[in-house]
């Protein structure tokens, strides 16, 4: 499948989940003068140079407090990084991103117009734009913002397949967060891939512990998903056969790297012939430090063709509150039984006659999976704070 005017590869599996996206979130009509402006900043890049015919279509590749950087993309897909434009947002839009955090964010794309004027105040030897006109995010990475109550928290825009990366120790994998971002994965129409990194330090770990983790990759690809096991600090990592498997598979799309700070994300990156070698922590004891590396969520492009969003690692993924319906749907394994309950409505707890407890006991779908799938529905994953269900006994320790 091509989009209109693009060059991109395009997760071809199925349109189905790209319909229910749009389904699944109808654009709230707010009545306050910011969301009138978000709506207005928001237009479908057909009519862009009819409004700005001096603009240029351009990439949001870094977005700071004040400013972002772009680089120009005429036809999408063929993004120039190497030439990087400050950009601040058009003056009548100010009110409205300053109450909205996710105004512009990294993936989105833009129309541009070039100014002289020094908007963002700061020094710089780059040329500088103005965004005008933002054109309708075909997908977002999003989660409820940690910061502030009730309110989503996008990452990136725009992307098609989402890198989930984790190391198997240091920090130790949380299969609930693979969990959760295959979910959002499902739910965005955005292909995931799972990295399990540091496969050198398991040979020292308990022989549970590595059972619980093959039986978990098992499921994963029974699933249908691409499950990589690499060691990304490796001398020998980028002849790795499955680290070029990887790389062949971010070729002419947008990948976005996502995972706890540490779990080696951007020592993946490097794999990949970036533009812009990413910083990796020396001290492979970052992840108890608490720090970040990678601070800001950025565009690089890979000399294979393709780009990656390498992003600082996140401590808390919690879903935006999702209805049952959608939250199965993001199970490929519970999907598969979510119209054959007794009950129309069910949402798969206790209610007698359901199909997915019944596939669980039959164990045909993962008591794991399931568990997970109860944890996000009652709200007893990723918060802090919170009781637990007592019936989930599996680790979901991310905290804030
Ligand atoms: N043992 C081992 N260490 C690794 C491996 N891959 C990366 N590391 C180390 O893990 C540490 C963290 O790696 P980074 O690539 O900086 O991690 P990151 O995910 O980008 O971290 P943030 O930018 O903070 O989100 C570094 O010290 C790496 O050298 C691996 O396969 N095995
Ligand atoms: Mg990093
Ligand atoms: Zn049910």
């Amino acid at each position: 499948m091509r989009r209109k005017g693009g060059n991109w590869r395009q997760f071809e599996d199925d349109d189905e989940s790209y319909d229910r996206v749009s389904k699944m979130k109808p654009r709230e009509k707010k009545s306050s003068k910011a969301s009138q402006l978000e709506e207005e900043f928001e237009v479908e890049e057909i009519k862009w140079f009819e409004k700005f015919p001096e603009g240029f279509a351009a990439r949001v590749v870094e977005v700071h407090k004040r400013y972002a950087f772009v680089s120009p993309e005429p036809e999408e897909g063929q993004i120039k990084t190497r030439d990087v434009w400050l950009a601040t947002i058009a003056r009548k839009f100010l009110q409205a991103k300053r109450e909205q955090r996710n105004f512009i964010v990294v993936g989105d794309r833009v129309l541009c117009t070039r100014t002289t004027e020094d908007n963002a105040g700061v020094v710089t030897d780059l040329p500088q734009c103005v965004m005008q006109l933002l054109s309708p995010r075909r997908n977002m990475i999003k989660r409820l913002d940690p910061h502030r109550r009730g309110m989503e928290h996008v990452l990136a825009s725009n992307v098609d397949q989402l890198l989930i990366v984790a190391s198997y120790v240091g920090p130790t994998v949380k299969w609930g967060l693979i969990d959760r971002y295959l979910v959002l994965a499902e739910l965005q129409g955005i292909r995931p891939i799972i990295v399990l990194n540091k496969k050198d330090l398991l040979a020292h770990e308990k022989s549970e512990f590595q059972a619980e983790c093959s039986a978990n990759v098992e499921i994963y690809r029974s699933l249908g998903y691409q499950v990589y096991s690499v060691q990304a600090n490796s001398p020998a990592a980028k002849k790795n056969i499955d680290i070029q498997e990887l790389k062949m598979s971010l070729k002419g799309r947008v990948s976005m790297l996502s995972g706890h700070s540490g779990v080696g994300k951007s020592s993946l990156v490097n794999l990949f012939e970036p533009e812009l070698v990413q910083a990796v922590e020396k001290n492979e004891d970052i992840f108890y430090k608490g720090r970040h590396t990678t601070s800001y969520a950025s565009f690089i492009k890979l000399g294979t063709g393709g780009y990656v969003i390498d992003t600082p690692g996140i401590r808390s993924f919690v879903l935006q509150e999702l209805s049952h319906r959608d939250l199965v749907y993001g199970f490929l394994d519970l999907r598969a039984f979510m119209d054959q309950c007794k009950y129309q409505g069910c949402r798969h707890l206790d209610e007698p006659g359901c199909a997915v407890k019944d596939a669980v006991e039959r164990n045909e779908v993962a008591l794991r999976r399931y568990q997970s799938y109860r944890g996000i529905l009652q709200g007893t994953t990723g918060r802090e704070g919170r009781v637990r269900d007592i019936e989930i006994d599996f680790d979901f320790e991310e905290q804030e």
